[in-house]
């Protein structure tokens, strides 16, 4: 690791300090170009403890940059990972009010509860679809604290991959009952289709992003828990979306989920 554990402390004080605000910055790699891998997430967790410390509960992780389309629109070529905690979830057709974000845009994505553990090293979508107990249709709403979504993947990680709201929703799904990869999904704002694609969109079948963050969590000496809710990675670009719109996501078979910004 190159930074020390007063900087990486700081740093996440003023990236959560930057979420709860709803206020940007600048991406941090510029004032610490030296900054590795495990700074980044040591950052992420600091500040994942400061919200335990405050009393919130985890509910899951996410994967982040996992199709083609969004490494593409971001301009970077590897996954990343995050935790979600218990208020970033908005309940089906609820409201996001963007007074607390900076510039909020949505993700189609596939979320997988899980009835048992998952470890890597190892895992593989085989041992994913065993363990999962039910996929269902999810919305993410990401919120970089970066200024006009301008970073780096090191600073993306530190930033909780831009992790902010997320509902999920629809028919929940037993694995072998849909198959994943040719899932269609249709991303709707205010009436209108935004953005469409299918599951193997996502490292050619969501379940491969699942098996990513338990072999990264391995790697770690983590797992994912069982009871997991996991957000498998944006099926298309992210769309951006302001108070007054409307955005639901209907999944093949699978049903819809929506929620309103105001
Ligand atoms: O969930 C995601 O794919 C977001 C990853 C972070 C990059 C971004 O803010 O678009
Ligand atoms: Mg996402």
């Amino acid at each position: 690791m190159a930074l020390t554990q007063d900087t990486i402390a700081a740093l996440a004080e003023h990236l959560e300090n930057c979420e709860l605000q709803a206020h940007d910055t600048l991406k941090i790699t510029n004032d610490h170009p030296d900054m590795d891998w495990d700074d980044a997430y040591a950052i992420q967790d600091a500040i994942l403890a400061r919200k335990i410390g405050r009393g919130a509960r985890v509910i899951g992780l996410k994967a982040g940059l996992t199709s083609h389309a969004k490494m593409k629109q971001m301009g970077v070529d590897t996954p990343v990972f995050g935790f979600l905690v218990d208020y970033f979830s908005v309940p089906e057709g609820g409201e996001v009010k963007t007074s607390e974000l900076i510039h909020p845009k949505v993700e189609p994505e596939i979320a997988f509860v899980l009835k048992h553990a998952l470890k890597g090293p190892g895992c593989h979508i085989g041992a994913v679809l065993a363990a999962t107990d039910f996929v269902l249709p999810g919305i993410e709403v990401i919120d970089s604290r970066y200024r006009d979504f301008k970073f780096d993947l090191k600073s993306v990680v530190a930033d909780n991959t831009s992790a902010a709201r997320f509902v999920v929703g629809g028919r929940p799904m037993r694995p072998s009952e849909v198959d994943l990869r040719t899932v269609g999904v249709v991303l709707e704002k205010n009436g209108e289709p935004v953005a469409l694609g299918a599951g193997a969109a996502v490292l050619g079948h969501p379940a491969a992003a699942i098996a990513m963050l338990a072999n990264h969590l391995g790697r770690r000496g983590r797992e994912i828990p069982a009871g997991s809710l996991i957000l498998s990675g944006g099926v298309t670009e992210a769309v951006a979306v302001a108070a007054g719109d409307n955005v639901s996501l209907r999944v093949q078979g699978m049903g819809s989920v929506s929620l309103r910004f105001v």
